[in-house]
């Protein structure tokens, strides 16, 4: 499992320890439809359990990173419909990744679009992308976290005109107001992005581990809790081979070899 052939809305590549997947139903701009969700989070799973692979970068293409949910499928659901087919048990496992994952975003980043790439780590932009949340255009609103995370990223007064108007911004706002890392030229977006990725792979892995969850806790616990998880992580490293390597190549004035033990 696991093999590209198995999967039908995504695209899965290497390129040295960076796995990158990149969403795949290009003639309706990315939409997520409940398969592709499914494809994209085994093959998160997937490179998250291969020590090969110590990055992932998740993206589109030009025109779309993602379009939202697939409006199609959704048009005819109930309320009960929707709550027994609980599609938000699989999502919420993006959310448990446990290496970084880098969106290269370029277009249309809307809805379930931009709550995936909310979902991402790092963010690389192109110059032409949008983004925004026009779920109140539809008659509801986001359901996979559009109105929390966006809300902690942008602040509240930003998070309600998006949310209530529905309008998408521009790369440079987004990168204005934190949404976004870096905004490069729409032949760059990719690139750069991978670029960013290697880096980080050849980082200790376990400390880039620990870092990622440390980060994720200051966003859902009170700084108390946070500052003692990172404490206690702090200390687990010091029983990491890589932790000998990396202060004994300091001292020894020498290139650390990290294996990720
Ligand atoms: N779902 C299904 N099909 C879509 C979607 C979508 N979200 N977006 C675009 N498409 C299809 C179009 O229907 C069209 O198909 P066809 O060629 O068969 O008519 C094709 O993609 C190209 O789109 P357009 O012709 O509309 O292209 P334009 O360049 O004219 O417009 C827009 C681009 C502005 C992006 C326009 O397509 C649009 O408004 N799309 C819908 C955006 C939207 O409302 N997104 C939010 C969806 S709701 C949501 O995401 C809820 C999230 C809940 C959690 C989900 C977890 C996965």
């Amino acid at each position: 499992r696991g093999e590209q052939m198995d999967y039908e809305f995504i695209r899965v590549a290497r390129d040295q320890a960076v796995g990158i997947i990149t969403l795949h139903r290009p003639e309706v701009l990315n939409a997520l439809n409940l398969k592709l969700v499914d494809e994209l989070v085994e093959a998160l799973e997937n490179m998250d359990r291969d020590d090969s692979v110590r990055t992932i970068v998740l993206t589109g293409n030009e025109k779309a990173f993602a379009a939202g949910a697939d409006i199609d499928e959704m048009a005819d659901e109930t309320a009960i419909s929707m709550l027994l087919k609980d599609q938000f048990t699989v999502w919420d496992r993006i959310a448990t990744i446990n290496k970084p994952i880098i969106a290269a975003v370029s277009g249309y980043v809307l809805g379930g679009g931009c709550e995936l790439m909310m979902n991402c780590d790092i963010v690389i932009a192109s110059e032409t992308t949008k983004i925004g949340q026009p779920e109140i255009n539809l008659g509801v609103m986001p359901g996979a976290g559009g109105t929390q995370r966006l809300t902690k990223m942008v602040g509240k007064v930003k998070a309600m005109e998006m949310l209530l108007t529905g309008s998408p911004i521009s790369a440079e706002e987004a990168l204005r107001y934190g949404l976004v890392n870096k905004v490069v030229p729409v032949e760059m977006y990719l690139q750069e992005a991978v670029t960013l990725a290697k880096k980080i792979a050849a980082k200790p892995p376990l400390a880039v581990r620990l870092i990622k969850k440390s980060v994720l806790k200051a966003i859902d616990n009170p700084l108390s809790e946070g500052l003692a998880y990172e404490r206690n992580c702090f200390y687990l490293l010091f029983a990491s081979e890589d932790q000998t390597e990396g202060m004994r190549a300091f001292v020894e004035k020498r290139k650390p070899k990290f294996t990720g033990r």
